[in-house]
């Protein structure tokens, strides 16, 4: 039986990947840090199967523990305050959390399990600015925010410890991966409990930043399967994972909105609080180097996504309102 270590285990993807390692026969244990309310919401189905370790990415002893205590056959570093728009008015917290955090980690494993496979969660906001499309391994890297530059510097210390260590550490560099367990504050997520709300009567208007913004949106679900490939390889390496199509922030109003019969037009108002300082204007990932290495493929396409999403808000919203309902509230 194999042992993984996930970092960032109770957010989208880290809940995505416990289940597939869950299935494969894995030994799980999540690294999770102590919060005022438990948020388990993403893990429910498997809270019981999965080890829990207490640590935080900040506190390099507590990394160190985990490492010790789960002696794990790889590690998969997931967590990171992982949300664009707060890293302008935190940049320090994101520095330390999406930056730092890395070598952390990566000290842990270095000192405690050296020949642990290593994941680092790299993204493509590392792109940013547009300078080639679509974008590769080999396309430079120009971040347009904070969280873009920590991210630039997760990446790179991951491929310094490579090369210095002889650590077996991969570097995923994905394009926006969503889900129903997608946080509510991000734009996909955004939208469809937006649709849902106001499709049963509960909401009026949707309040948005940028439609003109263009993203290369996948499953979720389908992405973890390409971290889990990384670390079964012959050799580390640096993988690009995306879809190869691009959309509008328009576009995705138009999918979610039409899907019930609704038209976007009459409810999104337009606010500039959710105009960045610096914009990240198109994404679109070129993945050959995936596809052929890994074998990697989707399953979910660009629409079953938004409406699968959607379907799951309709529900949580009728469940929500169900239960106000019994309330009295
Ligand atoms: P989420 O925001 O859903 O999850 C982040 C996780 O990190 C949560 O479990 C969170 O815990 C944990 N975390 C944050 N800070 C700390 C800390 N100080 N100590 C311990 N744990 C912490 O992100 P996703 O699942 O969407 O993304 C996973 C990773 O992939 C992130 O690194 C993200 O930046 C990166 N990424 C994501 C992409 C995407 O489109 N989803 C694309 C490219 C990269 P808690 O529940 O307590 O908040
Ligand atoms: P992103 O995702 O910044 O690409 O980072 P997000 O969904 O937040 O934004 C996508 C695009 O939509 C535009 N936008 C809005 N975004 C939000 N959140 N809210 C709005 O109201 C809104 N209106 C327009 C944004 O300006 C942006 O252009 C995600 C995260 O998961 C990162 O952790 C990950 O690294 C990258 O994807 C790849």
């Amino acid at each position: 039986m194999k042992t993984a270590l996930i970092t960032g285990v109770t957010g989208q993807d880290g809940s995505y990947l416990a289940e597939l390692l869950l299935d494969k026969g894995y030994k799980v244990f999540g690294l999770r840090r102590r919060t005022s309310t438990p948020n388990y919401e993403n893990v429910i189905r498997i809270k019981d199967k999965i080890h829990w370790l207490s640590g935080d990415l900040n506190d390099l002893a507590s990394l160190i523990e985990a490492v010790r205590i789960s002696n794990p056959d790889e590690v998969y570093n997931l967590a990171a305050q992982s949300f664009v728009a707060a890293s302008w008015p935190q940049p320090i917290a994101t520095a330390q959390m999406t930056a730092l955090a890395v070598t952390n980690m990566l000290e842990a494993v270095r000192i405690v399990k050296p020949d642990a496979r290593f994941y680092q969660a790299s993204s493509s906001e590392m792109f940013g600015k547009v300078v080639e499309t679509p974008q590769k391994e080999t396309t430079p890297f120009y971040p347009r925010s904070p969280y873009g530059v920590a991210k630039v510097y997760g990446h790179w210390i991951t491929v310094n410890y490579r090369e210095s260590f002889n650590m077996f550490a991969c570097s995923g560099i994905l394009f926006n991966h969503e889900s129903p367990r997608r946080g509510l504050e991000f734009v996909t997520r955004k939208v469809t409990d937006a649709v849902a709300r106001i499709k049963l009567g509960v909401q009026n208007e949707i309040r948005m930043g940028n439609l003109d913004a263009l993203r290369d949106w996948g499953f979720a679900g389908d992405y973890v399967k390409a971290m889990w490939l990384m670390l079964q390889q012959d050799e580390p390496d640096d993988f690009v994972i995306s879809t190869g199509e691009m959309h509008s922030v328009r576009e995705l109003l138009e999918v979610a909105f039409s899907y019930v019969n609704l038209n976007y037009k009459d409810y999104v108002v337009i606010d500039s609080q959710f105009v960045r300082p610096a914009e990240v204007e198109l994404l679109l990932g070129d993945c050959t180097k995936a596809k052929e290495t890994l074998g990697w493929k989707l399953d979910v396409d660009f629409k079953q996504l938004i409406h699968m999403m959607v379907d799951e808000d309709l529900k949580r919203v009728k469940s929500e309102m169900r239960y106000y309902e019994l309330m009295g509230i």
